[in-house]
């Protein structure tokens, strides 16, 4: 047998015998999701055509890719600002993969084609690939250590970067079939598994995202090593001695790179959050691959911790901009709300995965909160501009402490913009899961999905108008007639829980119910887990019809959150509203939105793409030139949080003063 085909045949049979345990639950793959609705196709089209396009052109126009180029030559300078700016190219070949996945486009394929080629010059013949050393290892920036690795546990990302290379190459590969960015991963990883382990270099990686990439390689291959080694990594943590572990200093006591404890010990949400994000969900990956109890147990603590007293009301996280971290407990102030974009994306990963992991829809309850309000709030309505912070609070000044009032087409640091490209297109895979004959609908996005129970096919079709309109259609098409459990998500937010905790909750209880019913019957359902469980022996053209009532609801804040305190945020359905000054003659202050304001709702299809807006006419407080205070009833209107700053500059409002005593009084 010649080498080649003998290594074929051991990586081949590896990936039959790969996995023997996982999720119990298993996301249903997005290429098997075929959406037709009208809030995410447009949005997955417009990353298709202008946010991939638009990325790969920034790559290039910023020198990113001019940086690979040279790592290829072994000469130049490096010539972009950060040393992890290699992964703004992984994460647009990440998006642009999932898109090819599901619309191949031959010279995109050949585009990237183009790309892995250079970025397979720019690795060392070992393995190593890391534009910021390769390019010149003599004279490094300030960031890198002069030997590799060497200040991997501080701000060097070089694991980092090959992480995003993981997750590129096996976006790629399982698109296209294509090895040849695999093959570039797989060098790469290898060379990390062999200089890191117990009895090797130790370090626990300064910001996390090689242990999912590593889990991701594991699943593709079946090498026990990149698990192991992941499980490394997330183990390394709080073994350092070089902090000052008593210091109340995030940056001096490691709790900054979640790595003051040993994880295992760790309980709250603490430093930068995309980091810890991203650690998270390798925590509940490799606690799903391994069945180590120890690592779940660490990340329900986190996860209560986080849902009780660390999240914003539109489902951001990470309110603090000293260091991008999450904030004290009930820390969410309004006024310098920092909210990373990227955060927020981390925030859906690890709520996936705790779904898969538990089965409960309070995980998605939470992912649902953060997708469609403080996760798509990071990129405008063009598709080319984004937010890297999401404020809560624009007050007249127009500025908003160092945080933007204003969308940006790029960024020095461009990790938000880039993540959004691979995040968008994998909406799809969101939507249902299964375990045995069970079939989670988890969100509710009209689509066309292909499902198998025991070799039997079976299409689901969602029909509605979510987020504006409660009434769901789901049409079951088994090729046979077969039973099994469809579990529908019915939303906490439709049965009276604003969040699954304390932190916030709904000022008025709602009495309406959500009513289900089954080929036109109404049904008794029983909810397990949160979802509404229907077993039948389904027939093709099955037809379940769910209504979730869609009141406007108050929110209210737990009282230990002191910046929440006398005011009120409004939502309905999944969708949380924001005033702008645009739509409230240019101002949203010293409105006062009383518990017995009437509100409507009108959908307006010619406004940002498509909203339902909110109406009403409230006190507002006005001062005039002689500093006379009076209050004026003025029409108020709120449109969704995440459609605003797409129409200039202005001011914007999500917690609004319920009494007098409550505003800010603000004099023009
Ligand atoms: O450090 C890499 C990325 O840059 C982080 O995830 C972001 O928060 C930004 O600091
Ligand atoms: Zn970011």
């Amino acid at each position: 047998m010649k080498k080649t085909s003998l290594l074929l045949t051991i990586f081949c049979s590896a990936v039959v015998f790969a996995q023997h345990s996982d999720y119990s639950i298993q996301a249903v793959d997005f290429t098997k999701v075929k959406l037709t609705d009208n809030f995410w196709l447009p949005r997955i089209e417009i990353n298709r055509t202008v946010t991939i396009p638009a990325s790969f052109e920034r790559c290039e126009s910023t020198g990113r890719v001019k940086n690979f180029v040279m790592a290829g030559e072994r000469k130049g300078k490096f010539c972009t600002h950060y040393p992890f700016d290699d992964t703004d190219i992984y994460k647009t070949i990440e998006g642009a993969s999932f898109s090819l996945a599901v619309h191949p486009d031959a010279k995109l394929e050949k585009y990237l084609d183009s790309l892995i080629k250079i970025i397979g010059k720019a690795q060392e013949p070992d393995g190593y690939l890391y534009t910021a050393r390769t390019i010149d290892p003599v004279n490094v920036g300030p960031w890198l250590g002069k030997e590799r690795w060497e200040k991997e546990r501080e701000m060097s990302h070089e694991l980092y970067n090959a992480g995003h290379l993981y997750e590129a190459a096996a976006a790629h590969y399982l698109a296209t079939k294509k090895r040849n960015l695999l093959n570039i991963a797989l060098k790469n990883a290898d060379l990390v598994c062999s200089v890191f382990g117990p009895d090797k270099k130790h370090v626990a990686p300064g910001h996390e995202i090689v242990e999912m990439g590593l889990v991701k390689l594991y699943r593709i291959t079946g090498k026990k090593e990149y698990l192991t080694t992941a499980k490394f990594f997330i183990e390394e943590r709080g073994h350092y001695n070089g902090y000052d572990k008593n210091s109340h200093d995030p940056w001096k006591n490691g709790a900054y790179w979640q790595d003051d404890k040993p994880v295992v010990e760790q309980d709250e949400a603490e430093g930068h959050a995309v980091r810890a994000g991203y650690l998270y969900s390798a925590i509940a990956d490799v606690a799903a691959l391994t069945g180590d109890d120890s690592l779940l147990h660490t990340i329900d603590k986190i996860w209560q911790n986080v849902v009780e007293k660390k999240m914003y009301v539109q489902g951001s996280v990470g309110s603090n901009g000293d260091g991008e971290r999450f904030g004290n407990n009930y820390e969410l102030p309004n006024a310098t709300a920092y909210n990373e974009t990227c955060a927020a994306i981390a925030n859906v990963f690890w709520n996936e995965r705790m779904f898969l992991l538990h089965g409960d829809s309070k995980y998605i309850d939470v992912l649902e909160k953060t997708l469609y309000n403080g996760l798509i709030s990071g990129i405008g309505l063009d598709g080319k501009s984004f937010f890297y912070t999401n404020a809560m609070q624009i007050k007249n000044s127009f500025t908003h402490g160092d945080m933007e009032a204003q969308r940006s087409g790029w960024f020095d640091c461009s990790c938000c913009p880039t993540n959004l490209v691979r995040l968008i297109p994998s909406v799809p895979g969101y939507i249902y899961a299964q375990k045995d004959e069970n079939i989670f609908i988890n969100l509710f996005i009209s689509c066309a999905a292909e499902l198998n129970i025991h070799n039997n096919p079976v299409q689901i079709l969602q029909q509605n108008n979510y987020p504006w309109d409660g009434h769901l259609v789901f049409t079951i098409n088994p090729q046979r007639s077969e039973a099994f459990n469809i579990m529908i998500r019915i939303p906490g937010w439709a049965q009276n829980k604003a969040i699954p905790s304390t932190l916030y909750q709904f000022e008025n209880p709602s009495n309406q119910q959500v009513n289900i019913k089954v080929n036109g019957q109404v049904i008794d359902y029983k909810i397990q887990n949160g979802y509404a469980l229907i077993n039948k022996t389904w027939k093709k053209n099955d037809v379940v019809e769910v209504d979730l009532p869609m009141e406007i609801r108050r929110v209210v804040a737990n009282e230990n959150l002191k910046d929440d305190i006398g005011k009120v945020a409004l939502q309905r359905g999944p969708i949380i509203y924001c005033a702008e000054g645009i739509d409230n003659n240019t101002s949203t202050d010293n409105f006062i939105i009383p518990n017995n304001a009437i509100f409507t709702s009108e959908y307006k299809a010619d406004m940002l793409n498509g909203i339902t807006i909110l109406k009403s006419d409230v006190p507002k407080v006005l001062i005039d030139n002689n500093q006379n205070i009076s209050t004026v009833k003025q029409p108020f209107m709120a449109i969704p949080y995440y459609a605003w700053a797409n129409r200039g500059k202005g001011e914007m409002m999500v917690w609004f003063p319920e009494r007098v005593n409550a505003i800010d009084i603000i004099s023009r």
